[in-house]
């Protein structure tokens, strides 16, 4: 795989630095469980976040399994059926029926102007995914949940530190997930978050992740596993202050691409709502002409040994496990259907040279002639 470049390269830390967060986890003979290391990246994060609260986990599906534990959810869920398929399998782990939601065509998110006509006496949540860091129209959303009295809950894998109108992404909600996985921008090998707004929901989280324990007499919940170790944790720490000069990076890259795809019909840059910053974390684009044109790129760039992905095809709602359920029949989902087809995330991180790029387009520019 030397050659090749890949759709996203995970940020290491030096070495050295650490070895050194090594050497005192060795000395401390402490790796679980609520260490050290993992107390400071809890502090760290919170404020790096602006977070009202926040806890670590072990990876992002699991914090999401334990975010709708948390809330007491029954019943109905109403989300998109354009993500990652953690997103709707942790619904299926809580035993919720997932209900599918048209996306918008722009923003690629849960549409906002379909979620009232699915609500039934059944739902108890909408579950909103910021699809590459784009975010969901969250008051919109709000507005909805307040007047139904339905949870908000969002899948922010691909925001971090995205603020939309001021306030960080996840100070709308009841709960965000962020993922930490190689693959996103802030990362701890493995490992996610929760940051959620009420207070009262920490202690439930905390039991949640970790059993359900509550000191070694009591065990008050059914919890799971999903704490977060200490070498992630040590990770977290030296990737951390690297994230800003990433970002930027990956800010010119992408205006590189920008300009280098502007001539090319056919082709459109995703972009963000006005009002909300990038996470950088996908440099994402559509293609017109549909699925026949994007797997001729797919297959032309590989040839170079450059790996896009179809980030996020097929729709959740055709995996067989969900295309029974009735919002996931024919003719529901006409603009996920479409958005699904077009979409392919370009190789998209801080060292990749901008030579890939000009080779990228060229490829692409030759197939959509
Ligand atoms: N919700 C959303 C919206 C998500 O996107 C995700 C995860 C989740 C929830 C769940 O969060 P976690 O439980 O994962 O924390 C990857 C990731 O495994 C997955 O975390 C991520 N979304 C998804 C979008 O991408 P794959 O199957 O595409 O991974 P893979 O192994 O093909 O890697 C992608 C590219 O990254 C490859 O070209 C190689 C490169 N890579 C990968 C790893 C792991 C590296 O260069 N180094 C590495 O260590 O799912």
């Amino acid at each position: 795989m030397n050659n090749s470049t890949l759709v996203t390269r995970p940020l290491f830390p030096s070495l050295d630095e650490y070895t050194e967060q090594l050497k005192e986890i060795w000395s401390s003979q402490w790796l679980s469980n609520n260490g050290q290391k993992h107390q400071q990246l809890e502090v760290e994060l919170k404020e790096y976040l602006d977070a009202s609260n926040i806890s670590l986990f072990n990876n992002g599906t699991i914090a999401l399994l334990v975010a709708i534990q948390s809330l007491r959810l029954q019943g109905e869920v109403i989300t998109t059926p354009f993500t990652f398929p953690a997103t709707t399998h942790v619904l299926a782990w809580n035993n919720l029926t997932p209900v599918f939601c048209d996306i918008d065509y722009e923003r690629m998110t849960i549409d906002y102007k379909q979620i009232e006509k699915l609500i039934t006496a059944k739902t108890t949540a909408i579950l909103g995914v910021h699809v590459y860091g784009v975010p969901c129209h969250v008051e919109e959303i709000q507005d909805i949940a307040d007047r139904h009295g339905l949870k908000v809950i969002y899948d922010s894998a691909h925001a971090f530190s995205t603020v939309v109108n001021g306030r960080p992404i996840a100070a709308y909600g009841d709960i965000s997930m962020f993922s930490f996985h190689p693959t996103k921008l802030f990362h701890t090998g493995e490992g996610g978050a929760l940051v959620f707004n009420d207070i009262h929901l920490k202690q439930r989280i905390e039991y949640l992740k970790n059993f359900g324990i509550k000191n070694e007499n009591e065990v008050v919940l059914p919890g799971i596993n999903g704490k977060m170790g200490e070498l992630q944790a040590a990770m977290g720490l030296k990737v951390l202050p690297l994230v800003k000069e990433e970002q930027s990076k990956r800010a010119k890259l992408r205006e590189y691409y920008t300009n280098k795809l502007a001539e090319i019909g056919g082709v459109s840059i995703v972009k963000l709502p006005q009002g909300a910053t990038n996470s950088e974390q996908y440099f994402c684009i559509r293609l017109k002409g549909g699925d026949e044109i994007r797997q001729k790129i797919y297959d032309a760039l590989k040839e170079h040994h450059i790996f896009s992905r179809k980030y996020f095809y097929p729709l959740i709602s055709d995996y067989p496990c969900y295309a029974n359920l009735p919002s996931a029949q024919h003719g529901k989902l006409p603009v996920a259907k479409k958005v699904a087809q077009e979409v392919l995330c370009l190789p998209f991180y801080g060292d990749l040279d901008f030579s890939i790029v000009d080779q990228i387009a060229e490829i692409i520019a030759k197939h959509v002639a």
